[in-house]
Parts: structure tokens; C-alpha cells; sequence
């Protein structure tokens, strides 16, 4: 059966800064991602409070938002058959260190805090996620 989805994803300050926009972008497309909407930003650290809102419980949650507003981030929708799951597998564990091979994490993932990418963990939070960015 079909189930084309879209997908958040979204290239972390990490990467980006280390030029890896490319490289990243390459790997969806050889695994059969379109890239449906994209655009370069530097979010607020309030706006990062509001979209990892899920996690303000946790211990790292303020490094985690100082983290994702401190340089600029590529967001992007990413379309395919059942996106994701393909893309948190693509993506790999959020640690880096227990990320298999293949994945972006593995290869460019350079801490549980500095990982490069991004990545909504399900089809509902997808919406919340894609709309966050893309409210238009
Ligand atoms: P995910 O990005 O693989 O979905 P989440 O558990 O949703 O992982 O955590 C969101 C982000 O918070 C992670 O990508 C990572 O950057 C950061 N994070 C998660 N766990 C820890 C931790 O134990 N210490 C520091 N940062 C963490
Ligand atoms: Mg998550």
C-alpha cells in the first residue's frame, strides 16, 4: 500500500558549519528522499525552547536550545514512502558512538549533543514539526 509522508529534517549547527550541507542533501537523495521544501535560518533560542518543548523536563534541555539557536540551520520536508521511519533510520542512534554504518550520524555525528542532524520520531509530530517551520 502507498504511504507517501513527509518528514522534518533538519541539518544542525554542527554540520552546517562544517559545510556538510552538501554531503547531507546527497544522502536523502541516493536513499530516495525529495526535498519538498528547504530554507537556511538562525532561530531564537526561545523558538528553540518551543520546538523541543517535548523534552524541557530533561536535564540538557537548556544547552539543547542554546545548541540548536547557536548558528544557522538548513530545515527541510522530506517526502517519500513511509519517510519517517526511513529518515530516522538513515539518520542513525542519537548518539553517534551507537549509530551503524551508512548513517549520517555515524559518519558526521560528532557527539550525543553535536549529532548534525535532526529528525521527527513520528508521522503526528511530522505535521507539528513541518508546520512549526513551514506554516504557509
Ligand atoms: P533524537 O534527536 O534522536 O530524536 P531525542 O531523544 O529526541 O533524540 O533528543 C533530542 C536531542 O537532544 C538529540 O538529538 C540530542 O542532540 C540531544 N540529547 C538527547 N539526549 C541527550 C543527552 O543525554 N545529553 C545531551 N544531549 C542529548
Ligand atoms: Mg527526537
Amino acid at each position: 500500500m502507498n504511504n507517501t509522508e513527509q518528514t522534518l529534517s533538519i541539518i544542525k549547527p554542527d554540520a552546517v558549519e562544517r559545510n556538510l550541507e552538501n554531503e547531507i542533501k546527497q544522502m536523502f537523495k541516493d536513499k530516495g528522499f525529495q526535498i519538498i521544501r528547504e530554507k537556511k535560518i538562525q532561530i531564537e533560542k526561545s523558538e528553540a525552547e518551543s520546538f523541543y518543548k517535548v523534552h524541557e523536563t530533561k536535564p540538557f534541555y537548556n544547552d539543547l536550545c542554546a545548541y540548536l539557536s547557536s548558528g544557522p540551520i538548513v530545515v527541510m520536508v522530506l517526502e517519500k514512502e513511509n519517510a519517517v521511519v526511513g529518515n530516522r533510520e538513515l539518520m542513525g542512534a542519537t548518539n553517534p558512538k551507537d549509530a551503524l554504518d551508512g548513517t549520517i550520524r555515524k559518519k558526521y555525528g560528532i557527539s550525543i549533543d553535536k549529532n548534525s542532524v535532526h529528525g521527527s520520531d513520528s508521522p503526528e509530530n511530522a505535521k507539528i514539526e513541518i508546520n512549526f517551520f513551514f506554516k504557509d
